[in-house]
């Protein structure tokens, strides 16, 4: 074998040990969460506006479906610093459910039911968009998430 080869062979491998530190930093350190599919939900066709979880003070889960071509809520209202429990499904056709300004980026898929949790510490309207093809309406699926200041404006 080349010299050469050799190096670049070397240089492989440090770049492959260096990358999956980085992953396994990444998710212990930092706290990233990969979704994941949550196989104990039954799926659902209705979606549910922000459930107060009584164990903690700003813990909400959301029950969100997708269908051509609307999120249900379209709206979905929580206060700042709310930790927010994501369901995700789809009553028709797979479609995408991506939160603009966090890293939730989630797969509605029929039958299925998709989760993640996210955090909102800043004020503000965070857009939902349909991130995967769906029909001739896809370019019209939004939603928004809406993150007010105080506890006073939840039901
Ligand atoms: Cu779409």
């Amino acid at each position: 074998m080349d010299r050469i080869e050799k190096g670049v062979m070397a240089t492989s491998i440090a770049l492959l040990l260096v990358f999956f530190g980085a992953i396994v930093v990444a998710a212990t350190s930092y706290g990233v969460d990969v979704p994941t599919c949550v196989t104990d939900r039954k799926p659902f066709v209705e979606g549910q506006a922000p459930l107060k979880m009584s164990d903690q003070p700003l813990r909400y889960e959301v029950h969100t479906v997708a269908r051509m071509w609307m999120f249900d809520p379209p709206e979905i209202t929580v206060p700042r610093g709310a930790e927010v429990d994501l369901y995700l499904s789809s009553a028709d056709v797979v479609h995408g459910f991506y939160v603009e300004g966090t890293n939730v980026n989630l797969m509605a898929v029929p039958g299925a039911v998709t989760y993640q949790r996210v955090k909102f510490n800043r004020e503000g309207t965070y857009r939902i968009l349909c991130h995967e093809y769906c029909g001739t309406a896809h370019h019209l699926m939004a939603g928004s998430i809406v993150v007010s200041s105080s506890m006073q404006e939840q039901q």
